[in-house]
């Protein structure tokens, strides 16, 4: 049977633009999604806006428009950004659609009807930013743990029963280790809960831009529990409720950034474990981009703009560098300069360089055809190993999310090749007039370096196809380690597909959003 994967991103809200920190996460999914699609599962890949809450309505009136237009003009810039970066999402979802409503009403009632909601009254200190309320003891120098500005508020609101999932959640990540990627969050996450859960607040009175609870309008539902349905909404809940028997629920994986695991892991599972609905698959948990040391936030004013990457550099540029320079778990620096560093030695000069010299030479000196031959040697058998080893690798490493050390491997396989180009050198065999031997090397060197193309596929989509395209293999978008090419080869016209980026051409790129 077909497997079947639903793979999310989390959705984004629209008090200002998409950044790099935004892209990432979408790419990070992207990448996912189109790799399995070349395992042939079924994907179902979805993104979106987030868009209650008094965050949101204050930004509007700050704007000076009404809030319906400005989360409409806000979250077009969201979806504007997916053709830039060449993201294949099936959805999009905002939480202003009536499709969400239905969903978070449905979801709303069912907690209730299983008796985890009660009305009673909320005090604590409000961090209208990260809309979340905090205690005084949580407090750091008068301001929120997340760093915003918070004020002392009391409101009449429905609570969450959380602390009657304590034990439920501990035997669930128990029975569930690989739940929270990577590992060492899960420890986190545990020891969180084992801290002992309090119930949580799920409406507020203070403002009116959200999803009022059904059959008591003054209070709108909180903009978590509304944001957190969206990964149901989009997979058809509530027309499709039975969500335990739904393949593409039952592998479900959400990409979120690291300051948002509590939401997904600990409060997600306890609100679906409320509604009967089996948790989600993988909560996958990325750090954070920095920009001059800070961590890239809207609020800070440093962020810098993946549009103005993709329209000088290339989406695959982009894609490229977001998923090669750290560890997915990990947090790192986006540099300008270490973009152009990554660029230039393995896209240009390894990968580029590869495809390009093996194509000219095969183009020139061997009338533009190769034929499988058998005069095999020691090397051949020892470069084919090597390479099937790094792709074997590379191919683990994507199933545990680790993008960079996938590539790490890509890189290896395609070092491999060059140094057995280097070593075998065809253009002597060629002066000898040792065609067949010329022959066995450079079907080998074709078939491995179309091969290790088609796994960078998912990163690289735009310079892959052009480069399986000069190979003129007939192929299907399939990732195989074994695969075998035809016999003969008669191939296309090669072509160089990245060029070097020289820091002294970008004149004055300004990477910032500036406005
Ligand atoms: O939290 N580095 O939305 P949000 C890496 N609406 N990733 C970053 C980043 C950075 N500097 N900045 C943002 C919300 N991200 C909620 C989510 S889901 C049901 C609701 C990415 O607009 C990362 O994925 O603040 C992070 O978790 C997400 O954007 C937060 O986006």
């Amino acid at each position: 049977m077909k497997s079947s994967v639903y793979v999310t991103s989390p959705i984004y809200y629209v008090n200002a633009k998409p950044h790099i920190g935004h892209a990432y996460t979408t790419i990070a999914c992207d990448i996912f999604a189109r790799f399995r699609r070349m395992l042939l599962h079924d994907v179902k890949f979805t993104t979106g806006t987030d868009e209650h809450g008094k965050k949101i309505e204050q930004s509007a009136q700050n704007a000076g428009i009404d809030t319906q237009s400005f989360v409409d003009q806000n979250s077009q810039l969201f979806r504007d950004l997916l053709p830039f970066l060449n993201i294949q999402n099936d959805d999009f979802i905002r939480t202003t659609e009536l499709r969400h409503k239905k969903a978070v009403e449905y979801f709303w009632e069912e907690i209730k009807r299983n008796g985890y909601l009660y009305l009673g009254e909320y005090s604590g200190w409000y961090d209208i930013r990260n809309e979340a309320y905090f205690s005084e003891d949580e407090l750091v120098d008068g301001k929120s743990p997340l760093g915003g500005e918070v004020q002392y508020m009391t409101e009449p609101c429905y609570f969450f029963r959380l602390s009657t999932f304590n034990d439920q959640l501990i035997r669930f990540y128990e029975n569930n280790p690989d739940f929270i990627m990577p590992l060492h969050r899960r420890n986190e996450v545990i020891s969180f809960v084992q801290q002992g859960l309090r119930d949580l607040a799920v409406t507020r009175t203070t403002f009116k831009w959200g999803i009022k609870v059904p059959k008591d309008p003054k209070h709108v539902v909180y903009v978590w529990l509304d944001a957190l349905v969206n990964y149901l909404t989009s997979n058809g809940y509530p027309d499709n409720a039975h969500q335990n028997k739904d393949e593409f629920w039952q592998n479900s994986v959400h990409f979120v950034g690291k300051e948002i695991i509590k939401f997904h892991a600990v409060y997600w599972p306890a609100f679906l474990m409320a509604a009967g609905i089996q948790p989600p698959r993988q909560i996958v948990a990325h750090g954070w981009w920095l920009s001059e040391g800070e961590k890239m936030s809207k609020s800070v004013g440093n962020v810098q703009d993946p549009i103005k990457y993709c329209k000088l550099f290339g989406s695959d540029a982009l894609r490229y560098y977001i998923m090669r320079e750290i560890p997915f778990g990990d947090d790192g620096n986006f540099s300008l300069e270490n973009f152009i560093g990554r660029h230039n030695s393995f896209l240009v000069n390894s990968f580029g360089n590869l495809c390009y010299r093996l194509l000219s030479f095969i183009k020139t000196h061997s009338d533009g055809v190769v034929t499988k031959q058998r005069d095999f040697k020691e090397d051949d058998a020892i470069f084919a190993g090597n390479v099937d080893e790094a792709l074997t690798e590379a191919m683990k490493a994507m199933h545990q999310y680790a993008f960079s050390k996938c590539l790490e491997r890509l890189e290896d396989a395609v070092s491999f090749a060059n140094q057995y180009i280097d070593k075998q050198k065809p253009w002597a065999l060629k002066k000898e007039g040792n065609t067949i031997r010329m022959h066995t090397v450079l079907f080998l060197l074709l078939e491995k370096t179309y091969i290790t193309t088609k796994f960078l596929m998912p990163f690289i989509p735009i310079s892959t196809a052009k480069i399986l395209k000069q190979m003129n293999i007939p192929y299907e978008p399939v990732i195989l380690i074994k695969e075998r090419i035809p016999v003969t080869v008669n191939i296309g016209e090669p072509e160089i597909v990245f060029t070097k980026i020289d820091p002294a051409d970008l004149g004055t790129f300004d990477v910032f959003a500036n406005d």
